[in-house]
């Protein structure tokens, strides 16, 4: 059972809005959260704590999200905001875009903060081969619908398509996904439409021993490309999330060179348990 799911449409304006995004240009997105993308991941602050357009540090502040210079010239996605969401409740929001053939490392949010955080995603520029997972469940958000993604469950994204990915990012002080929405009738309690779920094949033993002889192979240098084939082999396969990190850890071990084992070891606990040691 997954917990994340479509809330519903938002009724977006898809057009307006990327018309907008493509204005701002790419030396408006900035990049953050380096140690869990293997690819490319960049965002856009539209509000944040600061109203700094490079502040993309996710933490906690009192008060309201002050809009960025970014905001500011994009006024029809600062309307659509206002009008459809509850604005008091609103601590971050961003555009995010995820290049092609980009994974990121499964990880849980919000560990750093006193309390989590609701989190919804509004693709805007999408593909059906984009995939989020939590735990078992991969499945594609859809263009223009609202997403709750529950972030404090292990979850992961992948683009397969030959487009960038681009969502508008919301996160919430709120305890339940309905309440950020200024009308809450309007939008159905998350579930996963079954249409967008993907379906994953097994594993085959031909994989499996591929994946052990990665031992033989892997060093410093290729880590980040081994550590991606893990997380494209998550996304198709039928295996639980938190095998990657098993995987690592099994490759590490078998290539006997120390630092990538304490990289392995490293990387699962900052992704899953803490994110103390980052600054
Ligand atoms: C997300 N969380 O889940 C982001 C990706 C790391 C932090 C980068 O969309
Ligand atoms: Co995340």
């Amino acid at each position: 059972m997954s917990l994340s799911g479509s809330m519903g449409a938002t009724g977006i304006d898809v057009g307006r809005a990327v018309g907008e995004i493509r204005e701002l240009g790419d030396q408006s997105f900035v990049d953050s959260y380096d140690e869990f993308v293997c690819g490319s991941w960049r965002t856009c602050l539209l509000r944040n704590a600061s109203g700094r357009g490079r502040d993309a540090e996710v933490r906690d502040y009192q008060g309201s999200a002050v809009s960025t210079p970014y905001e500011s010239a994009t006024p029809y996605l600062r309307t659509f905001i206002d009008e459809h969401f509850d604005t008091n409740r609103l601590r971050f929001a961003r555009l995010t875009r995820l290049s092609p053939g980009s994974v990121v490392v499964p990880h849980c949010d919000y560990v750093e903060l006193e309390r989590p955080l609701v989190r919804i995603h509004i693709p805007l520029v999408t593909h059906p081969h984009a995939y989020a997972s939590e735990s078992s469940t991969v499945y594609h958000m859809d263009e223009g619908s609202a997403w709750f993604l529950d972030a404090t469950q292990v979850h992961s994204i992948a683009n397969f398509s030959p487009t960038p990915r681009v969502h508008l990012l919301l996160d919430f002080q709120a305890s339940a996904p309905r309440d950020v929405f200024r009308d809450p009738g309007r939008h159905q309690e998350p579930r996963i439409p079954a249409d967008l779920l993907i379906e994953r094949r097994s594993l085959s033993v031909l994989e499996q021993d591929a994946l052990r002889g990665l031992g033989g192979l892997v060093d410093s240098h290729n880590l980040p490309q081994v550590l991606a084939l893990l997380i494209k082999k998550y996304f198709v396969t039928e295996t639980d999330i938190v095998s990657v990190f098993d995987w690592l850890d099994e490759i590490a071990a078998a290539s006997g060179d120390a630092d990538v084992e304490k990289y392995a070891q490293w990387l699962r606990a900052h992704a899953l348990v803490s994110r103390s040691d980052v600054g």
